[in-house]
């Protein structure tokens, strides 16, 4: 039983308790106050000492506090991204984007960068404020917007939105998001991308004709001209670069050039591979491009003047010939010639053979590629770097490149078996055997990342070194596939072509240089070196060469997104304000890559032809089906089936 007294209180409680439900706030205020004011001074003071303490701390750490809150949610925003992506939905960054107003947060990846070393991603980002290369660049004009910027929406990078900083330092990372992504999302659309290519070739072109029109090359700083042959080789190498760009202006006035001022009656030394796939070549494809008996008939001419190259004892041409003389010989400290050089004129002068129906041409280069066939000296398919012009016997035995004066001897076996209409078997069973080869001796992964490259034998020593040059194999083994070879060639083709654009992507510039060499001792700290004497890039095509045929063959857009970054990139450290582009010697410093003062024919010849085709999505513009592209990227009719393989 409970005493009155407790009663009473019970009740009290009850009541309290019961106004309590209807009036609780109240009644917490007065039970606080109570006891507050039941605790000794001693015991307030110290309470009020810790709440002020608790106050301050959390100003302190406010800041971090919501940094860290943003951090998850754009962490979000970009797992969502990446989500969507898969199931084939329009990322939210992009629904984002465009909401006029709404602009996402840069990931802050500048800060993240410790040193200069890695991704052009970043350093993109990097150099953007106080441009290094403002010496070529200082234009006074912007930097090319892009489709969103130019229809006056905010606009986010879709660098910035995609990729965190410490995601693309790590190279391996980023080439896993590369090929998870095989959309459009973070590409400029079609046509911006081909006006892109066309202000480039415009921008050269200007260099060209107003400090060295017809003749061989541009020196776009000196604003003045290079001569090799004297031809006015960046002249022809351009024609049908300007056809499919559809750069007509330019096009005729180089027209008018071949007709009133091109002659090969000059008494000058030319080189045959040179003068056979710049000229030669150049003529026959704009020849077919134009349907206009003036390309031809100057091809007729040059390929004349050429034939004396192969007055030689063993049939394996020289390395010159005086086409105003009608002599040849061989380079003055050797009789040897280059295996490449004498093997990549075959797909040229056969369509030479069969336009005018004379077999000499043709008859001359097929003798050529019979005896190489037959030689020994070869490795499991893989040909030495020299050939002797007397003996007709390889020279310099035991070491194996797929790298200068070898390169394109692979090239032109696949491309002449599809230009004759794949008849001619013995050239596919070589180049059939030189990939094994490849696989044999030259294959490799780089450290850490596991990149695959093509390295080099010497007399039995695996070398890691790998040419740029070397990067026109991407594209070739995708084309064999194309044509009908195994899909392992395309599977190879994907990882080549990765290790390739590792090349440019690990560079400070985000350009390639001439030669690296993969680590491929475990534990290395990078997966690429680069010596001093390497560090130049001549505005070479191969990668983007290959880039435009995987792209081609396989749909997948990231490959039009990373020649898309190779063209920013050449456009930052290459151009000249003034008109022109140029190579240069120093692709790890973006504050002086130090200008070369040349622009290579081949530039725009192949290098601005191949991003055009690449950033193209006809498909039927320029067909891998009727044609195949000499290796200065000039195009040849595969031959119809009518037609026969040797003439
Ligand atoms: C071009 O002249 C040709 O592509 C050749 O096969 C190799 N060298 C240059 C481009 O790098």
């Amino acid at each position: 039983m409970l005493s009155p007294s407790r009663k009473e209180s019970v009740s009290l409680n009850l009541i309290e308790q019961g106004r309590g439900y209807a009036n609780g706030k109240q009644w917490r205020r007065q039970s606080c106050w109570r006891k507050w004011k039941q605790l000794s001074r001693l015991q307030r003071s110290l309470i009020l000492f810790i709440v002020v303490l608790l106050l301050i701390c959390g100003v302190a750490t406010y800041p971090s506090l919501t940094e860290r809150w943003k951090g998850f949610s754009d962490r979000a925003l970009r797992e969502e991204a990446e989500l969507k992506k898969d199931s084939g939905l329009k990322p939210f960054v992009l629904e984002l984007q465009e909401q006029p107003g709404l602009i996402l947060p840069e990931p802050p990846s500048e800060r993240k960068v410790p040193n200069k070393r890695g991704p052009p991603l970043l350093q993109n980002r990097q150099h953007k404020k106080g441009n290094s290369s403002s010496a070529l660049l200082a234009e006074g004009k912007p930097e090319p917007k892009n489709a969103a910027e130019e229809n006056g929406k905010p606009v986010v990078s879709w660098r910035g939105a995609m990729i965190e900083a410490d995601q693309v330092t790590d190279s391996a990372a980023k080439g896993k998001a590369d090929a998870e992504v095989e959309d459009t999302a973070f590409l400029e659309p079609e046509s911006v991308r081909l006006e892109a290519v066309k202000e480039a070739f415009r921008h050269a072109w200007k260099g060209y004709k107003e400090f060295a029109w017809g003749h061989d090359e541009l020196k776009p700083l000196s604003k003045s001209y290079g001569e090799w042959f004297g031809l006015g080789l960046t002249l022809i190498d351009s024609l049908d670069t300007m056809w499919i760009l559809d750069l007509k202006e330019e096009f005729e006035e180089a027209k008018k050039w071949v007709a009133t001022e091109l002659s090969f009656n000059k008494n000058v030394d030319v080189n045959l591979f040179e003068s056979t796939i710049r000229i030669l070549g150049g003529l026959l494809s704009t020849y077919h491009l134009t349907g206009d008996s003036l390309f031809l008939d100057k091809a007729i001419d040059i390929g004349a003047r050429l034939m004396p190259a192969f007055n030689t004892p063993s049939k394996i041409p020289y390395s010159d010939v005086n086409i105003g003389a009608g002599t040849a010989h061989p380079p003055r400290w050797t009789s040897d010639s280059t295996v490449a050089e004498v093997t990549s004129i075959q797909l040229e002068f056969r369509e030479l053979s069969r336009l005018t129906k004379e077999p000499r041409y043709q008859m001359a280069v097929n003798e050529v590629m019979k005896r190489v066939h037959k030689l020994e000296g070869k490795q499991d398919g893989l040909v030495p770097m020299f050939i002797n012009t007397n003996s007709g016997q390889f020279t310099h035995l035991g070491v194996f490149t797929l790298g200068a004066r070898a390169d394109s001897y692979y090239e032109y076996l696949l491309k002449q078996w599809i230009q004759g209409g794949k008849k001619e078997t013995e050239l596919l069973e070589d180049y059939l055997q030189a990939l094994e080869g490849v696989k044999k001796h030259l294959l490799n992964r780089s450290s850490p990342s596991g990149f695959m490259f093509v390295g080099e034998l010497s007399h039995g020593h695996f070398s890691s070194k790998m040419d740029h040059l070397v990067c026109f194999l991407p594209g070739t083994l995708a084309l064999g596939h194309h044509h009908g070879l195994p899909a392992e060639h395309l599977e190879l083709a994907k990882q080549l072509m990765e290790g390739c654009y590792q090349m440019y992507v690990q560079m400070e510039t985000g350009l390639s240089p001439e030669i690296v060499h993969f680590n491929t001792h475990s534990g290395s700290a990078q997966d690429i070196d680069v010596k001093i004497a390497d560090r130049h890039n001549l505005l070479r095509p191969e990668t983007v060469e290959s880039l435009f045929y995987l792209y081609r063959l396989t749909k997948d857009r990231k490959y039009q997104r990373w020649g898309w970054e190779i063209l920013q990139n050449f456009n930052k450290y290459t151009r000249v304000p003034t008109g022109g582009y140029t190579s240069i010697n120093n692709v790890r410093d973006p504050e002086y890559p130090s200008p070369r003062d040349k622009m290579e024919s081949f530039f725009l010849g192949e290098t601005l032809k191949y991003l055009y085709l690449l950033f193209s999505d006809n498909f039927d513009l320029i067909s891998l089906d009727k044609y195949v592209f000499n290796t200065e990227a000039h195009l040849l009719p595969i031959w119809p089936q009518t037609e026969g393989a040797t003439v």
